[in-house]
């Protein structure tokens, strides 16, 4: 299973304090990368870790952007914790998707009210926004994180999310409302593999990214707590039944967690993840990094290493 590794750079080469290579955010340490290809463009929107010794600290998202996959632009952060009157803190895993040129970015915070996890969304007119809350209160509001929205061929809206359970739910054509009852996706051995240190347990842990391919549905995500690697289940229906297909992305380098984050863009198939790669970097100090990939014929994803260093 054929892996390969492309050259970043987030500045432009004659700057001295060029480097070379993953992360391609070396300004900054960032995490829970959800890339959105618009036109020739990729953007990249990614949390952003502010201390990196021994908790999430964890305020605002990032917007990174690159016509070639080589040179990047920082395009500011456009969305923070303050941006939802009704959240205190914690500006975990998000992903921003469009839908009728405006762009929606799902995102994890903490309700003030109930000091309880909960998925907000705001929305832009442009990639970069500005964005604005664009419901005033939770959209979700269950104790559970990490949103992936996907719009299907038929044009309907589902929205995935959960740690440590994994849910769906429909999204109405507005992207800003329900249009199901949410229901918990039955986290089987079949569906969701088993769990290394406690074989009772499914592998499945956090940070879902639903999409569809060929005609064939992925979910990919985190796996494992808390040593994390990266899994895949694949179902013939966006609501299952789920058959876990392995490994991408063992549990490698410094930061305890991983979060998947895949999209094709100018014929080229990406895996965006992060890890503890940039000086200093640890499970509390991440950094978004890319690897290119290439399917296997029939549908299945190679085994994708780090670039840890
Ligand atoms: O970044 C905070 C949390 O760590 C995310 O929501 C999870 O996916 C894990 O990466």
């Amino acid at each position: 299973s054929a892996t390969k590794t492309v050259s970043f750079r987030l500045k432009a080469p004659a700057a001295s304090s060029d480097t070379w290579g993953n992360p391609i955010v070396q300004t900054i340490y960032t995490a829970d990368p959800a890339p959105l290809v618009v036109g020739d463009t990729m953007y990249v929107y990614t949390g952003h870790d502010e201390d990196n010794s021994n908790t999430y600290v964890m305020n605002d998202w990032h917007v990174y952007s690159s016509t070639d996959m080589v040179n990047w632009t920082d395009r500011g952060s456009p969305l923070s914790v303050s941006t939802f009157a009704w959240a205190r803190s914690d500006a975990w895993a998000s992903q921003t998707i469009e839908r009728n040129g405006k762009f929606y970015w799902y995102v994890t915070v903490t309700e003030a009210a109930t000091g309880q996890r909960a998925i907000g969304v705001a929305v832009g007119d442009t990639p970069v926004g500005p964005f604005r809350d664009a419901i005033g209160k939770p959209l979700i509001s269950r104790s559970e994180i990490d949103p992936t929205v996907f719009i299907d061929d038929d044009g309907q809206a589902y929205l995935y999310q959960g740690n440590p359970n994994l849910w769906w739910v429909k999204l109405n054509e507005d992207m800003i409302s329900l249009g199901s009852t949410p229901e918990q996706i039955p986290l089987t051995h079949e569906g969701f593999g088993t769990k290394a240190s406690d074989p009772t347990k499914t592998a499945y842990q956090e940070g879902p990214w639903v999409y569809k391919r060929n005609g064939m549905y992925y979910n990919v995500f985190a796996a494992s707590c808390c040593s994390e690697y990266i899994a895949y289940s694949t179902s013939p229906t966006p609501t299952g039944p789920w058959t876990f297909r392995g490994t991408i992305m063992p549990s490698q380098g410094r930061s305890f967690t991983n979060h998947p984050g895949i999209v094709d863009f100018k014929g080229k198939s990406y895996f965006f993840y992060h890890n503890g790669a940039l000086p200093g970097g640890s499970g509390y100090g991440r950094s978004v990094s890319i690897e290119e990939f290439t399917y296997n014929a029939d549908g299945t994803i190679p085994t994708i290493n780090m670039t840890t260093a």
